[in-house]
């Protein structure tokens, strides 16, 4: 009598291996009747891995198809830890011929697909041109193989009046907007080089901070809080901060300011790994006209009460030149003084 439930039992479980069986096969039949039916390999998200893809794949179908394809999520053409170093000059013209997909105004759209964001880079300028050739001629080849849309802005601050890097920022984001319909700013100093191209120059669901490993600071985070150098806020993020503040003139601060804006929108901090997140500072003594400023452990201490009334909506400034060169655009722009 106990051997009856046990030969059932046994029926039963030929019964569910021969089921799952047929259904095993019918899922392969449709899975390969489906990528034949579109005459590419099932693995359709490798495409691209190899060097000899791309122009294989041009060969096969007619142009315009590639590029209405959304571009992976990582993108193939990666390769990692990158030589940095800032010994021979850089010539400009060099970088152009090395770089020729680039447009005039400095820039890109991949070719193969449709980029996943569009990313307005915002650098902040005065008086630093062999400092924005090593980035120009490091950052181009690293930003086209990260498959993004992107531009190039440096704004550069006219007349003699102390340094305003937040405010700079700002108007780097209103006028990145009238051009084009970026969702994406990343906001970079000019003297700031990413040492692996995995550090992605994008926009995360959290604000991103980018140069978390620096050398200057040997390669550690200088405080958990740190949040300058490069940093990447989506459009939404930027407006929710009502964007920097306009009122830090001279060095420091600015970036300690942003971070309490972040936090008191409810917002945390996203970062690449150490090992990812390394880069290259320039060396340089301080420049003239952005001397540390003494208000800025005062100013931080309220940043609760005066971001609403400091930023994007009280934005002011004056376009006084925009220059498109091949490689970047330059926008002069004359942002008045501290009293004004
Ligand atoms: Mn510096």
């Amino acid at each position: 009598m106990r051997e009856l439930p046990g030969a059932w039992l046994q029926k039963a479980c030929r019964l569910l291996v021969l089921f799952c069986l047929l259904h095993l096969l019918a899922v392969l039949f449709y899975y390969l009747a489906g990528s034949a039916l579109l005459g590419r390999p099932p693995a359709a998200d490798k495409e691209g891995g190899l060097a000899t893809r791309p122009s294989a794949r041009a060969a096969h179908s007619p142009p315009g198809d590639n590029a209405s394809r959304e571009c992976p999520q990582t993108s193939p053409w990666l390769v990692g830890p990158l030589h940095v170093e800032f010994s021979q000059p850089v010539n400009l013209q060099n970088v152009e011929k090395d770089n020729p997909e680039v447009r005039d105004g400095g820039h890109y759209t991949p070719k193969d697909c449709k980029a996943l964001q569009k990313v307005a880079v915002i650098i902040p300028f005065r008086n630093r041109d062999e400092h924005l050739k090593y980035w120009l001629y490091y950052l181009h080849p690293i930003l086209q193989r990260q498959q993004l849309d992107y531009g190039i802005y440096v704004i550069n601050q006219g007349g003699e009046e102390t340094f305003n890097r937040a405010k700079l920022l700002n108007i780097g984001f209103t006028e990145a907007l009238k051009e084009y319909d970026y969702d994406c700013f990343v906001f970079s100093d000019v003297d700031l080089i990413p040492m692996d191209d995995r550090n992605i120059y994008k926009c995360y669901s959290q604000p991103r901070h980018l140069s978390v490993s620096m050398d200057k600071f040997n390669f550690r985070l200088p405080y958990n809080q740190y949040f300058g150098g490069v940093s990447a806020l989506s459009k939404e993020q930027f407006q929710k901060i009502n964007g920097f503040p306009n009122n830090y003139w001279g060095w420091g601060g600015e970036d300690d300011d942003i971070y309490n804006r972040l936090v008191f929108k409810g917002m945390g901090i996203s970062r690449p790994d150490a090992t990812i997140g390394k880069c290259r500072m320039i060396r340089h003594s301080r420049d003239h006209k952005n001397e540390p400023n003494p208000q800025r452990f005062n100013k931080i201490a309220h940043t609760k009460e005066t971001m609403m009334s400091d930023g994007l909506n009280t934005l002011t400034y004056t376009v006084v030149k925009t220059e498109k060169f091949p490689l970047y655009t330059k926008i002069t722009v004359d942002i008045g003084s501290p009293k004004s």
